[in-house]
């Protein structure tokens, strides 16, 4: 009798066990669209900038370097194990690309060049290249290497900068001034068919794609101070997101498409903002001294295992194949097509970070 107390008590447990397990997971998959968070560097006076993280909503402000030079664009990688960011030496006039794990530790220097400014990175989503911004006096040039520093190219073909990778690879949006002012182009990864999006007399700058890839939000004074728009990744549809006397700047698109984070000087100096994609509720993050600038968003990193034999899949590529089933991210358990055999799985998602 005793025994079957204890195996009917057990049986319980496990019951009670799995059930919270499964309300816990439906709980995080659920609560997505409410995560978020940025990283930003903060310009203190004495050339010391460093890189900060935030939460989408405002609270869990940390240092994350502390690190001597100016530490500036933070760019995630696409696991979020990592973050690349360029620092300024000899006085400014060299400018070179690092990445440092995501807890601030381990700082590479990847680019070395004298008298070259080495900036904007941005990575691959595969996670094994960063495109970045190479400026010297007279040329603004595109550049490309793998993600330990090797096998550093030019794009030959190309004048411009501010470079981003798009969600499925695929293509290079930038900024360009090569037919006078500044324009939005677009191009494929292997740098073919290069073509502009915006056309105007005014100055467009730093594009970021959505994550599905079907619109990129940028900044732009063509209404008389630089605001935030956004437009469809052909150029179709420009639509203003701000409306106010100061810059707004540096558009970074949220991981679940529903936020865009910008740096903004409507209060007086450069701080952090957020707003829906709609341009509506927008609001300040920060409240750091000097100017806080340049916010990238941190990217979902989803955890899942095979739900039929319960072996857990390789994180960044799935996870990316995830960000592509927008709008039924929410599915805990989802089928995927895989190029690797068996083809076709059903996972459960057991992990959401970000
Ligand atoms: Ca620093
Ligand atoms: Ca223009
Ligand atoms: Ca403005």
């Amino acid at each position: 009798m005793k025994a079957k107390h204890y195996l009917m008590l057990a049986i319980m447990l496990l019951i009670l066990i799995c059930s919270y397990i499964y309300k816990k997971i439906s709980k995080e998959s659920f609560s997505l669209s409410s995560r978020g968070m940025i990283a930003f560097s903060n310009t203190p006076a004495n050339d010391n900038n460093e890189i900060y993280l935030i939460n989408a909503d405002g609270s869990g402000l940390q240092r994350l370097t502390n690190h001597q030079g100016r530490d500036c664009a933070p760019a995630w990688s696409p696991d979020a194990a990592k973050i690349a960011f360029y620092v300024h030496y000899d006085n400014l006039n060299t400018w070179s690309i690092h990445v440092m794990d995501a807890d601030g530790s381990n700082i590479q220097r990847l680019t070395e060049k004298i008298g070259v400014r080495d900036h904007s990175p941005s990575w691959s989503p595969d996670g094994k290249q960063i495109v970045f911004s190479r400026g010297t006096s007279d040329s603004a040039e595109i550049w490309r290497m793998n993600a330990d520093g090797s096998n550093l190219r030019k794009y030959d073909s190309v004048i411009g900068g501010g470079p981003e990778w798009s969600p499925d690879g695929t293509r290079i949006t930038f900024h360009s001034n090569r037919d006078g002012n500044s324009e939005i182009y677009v191009m494929n990864a292997d740098d073919s068919n290069q073509r502009r999006l915006t056309n105007n007399n005014a100055d467009e700058w730093w594009p970021s794609w959505s994550p599905d890839g079907s619109q990129i939000v940028l900044q732009s004074n063509r209404d008389g101070n630089y605001e935030i728009y956004k437009m469809n990744s052909d150029g179709t549809n420009q639509t203003r997101l701000t409306n106010n006397p100061a810059e707004d700047a540096e558009p970074d698109w949220s991981p679940d498409g529903e936020k865009i984070a910008f740096s903004s000087f409507r209060d007086g100096k450069f701080e952090i903002y957020v707003m829906n994609s709609d341009g509506s509720n927008q609001t300040r993050l920060t409240n750091l001294s000097e100017h806080n600038i340049q916010p990238d968003w941190r990217p979902i990193s989803i955890d899942t295992t095979d739900v039929d034999n319960g072996n857990s899949l390789d994180s960044s590529p799935k996870s990316f194949e995830l960000f592509q089933t927008y709008p039924n991210r929410f599915n805990v358990i989802t089928t995927k097509r895989y190029a690797k055999q068996p083809s076709i799985v059903s996972i459960r998602i057991i992990r959401i970070k970000g």
